[in-house]
């Protein structure tokens, strides 16, 4: 399965990175198509204007409803002409007030044959935006990364985007490190060690990684990584075991 992605943006620049590392591979490779478009093209004024100030009054701009229409209609009749006439894009605007991005969120994600980005700046987007979307029956989600605020939603897409294209089978040449790392079972991942297996620190001390780990024992090792990922979770993330 190819998986394409489109992005709608004012910074178009800002999502350079999706050429490099993994992402970048799964394009070579066939398994990603990314689009990245800049909203401004959807303009028609001289100065091609986004943004406007806010009905009513209040603190910055708000982002004109007409060039994101314009742009989610070309957006959309260009998909499902490389795609499939029928074929309905998943709409994900990264925003501070949507719904918590998780795990289980991009494994779901991973499955998507197409998802639409939108990147609002500024204060945000004309609600009526989504309602025109809604209103023409399409698959929408407010999505935020966490408590904190960003600038606009660019960052984010880059961060879902290597949270779901990493799922997409192919893309990490062994599907089992996916299976064992943190969030992958609702738990933080054990401590890892590698050689020397007897380490003398700059300071002069002297570390030894876990006996259990060069003992050959598959069962105690298991055992001993199963309880030190409980302690860990337990430690750092008690809401997680709450849940
Ligand atoms: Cl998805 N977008 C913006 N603008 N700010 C955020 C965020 C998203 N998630 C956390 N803060």
């Amino acid at each position: 399965m190819t998986v394409r992605l489109d992005v709608i943006t004012v910074f178009p620049e800002y999502l350079a990175p999706l050429e490099l590392s993994l992402i970048g591979k799964a394009r070579r490779d066939g398994l990603l198509a990314v689009h990245v478009h800049d909203l401004r093209d959807y303009t028609h004024d001289r100065h091609r204007t986004v943004d406007d100030t806010p009905l009513g009054g209040g603190a910055g701009m708000v982002m004109k409803p007409e060039p994101w229409a314009e742009a989610f209609a070309a957006v959309i009749a260009d998909g499902q002409c490389a795609l499939d006439a029928d074929a309905e894009p998943l709409i994900v605007f990264p925003n501070p007030a949507g719904e918590p991005f998780s795990q289980p969120t991009a494994q779901a994600w991973s499955h998507e044959p197409w998802i639409i980005f939108a990147c609002g700046r500024y204060e945000g987007i004309d609600e009526r935006v989504y309602e025109h979307l809604a209103d023409a029956g399409r698959r929408v989600a407010l999505t935020s990364l966490g408590d904190y605020v960003l600038n606009g939603g660019e960052v984010a897409v880059l961060a879902i985007t290597e949270a779901v294209v990493r799922l997409v089978p192919g893309v990490v040449g062994n599907p089992q490190s996916l299976v064992e790392e943190s969030h992958s079972d609702g738990m933080l991942e054990y401590p890892l060690y590698t050689r020397p297996a007897r380490w003398t620190d700059p300071a002069g001390t002297v570390r030894e990684a876990p006996e259990v780990l060069l003992s050959g024992n598959h069962a105690r090792i298991d055992a001993w990584r199963a309880e030190q990922s409980q302690q860990r979770t337990a430690e750092r993330r008690p809401d997680l075991l709450e849940r």
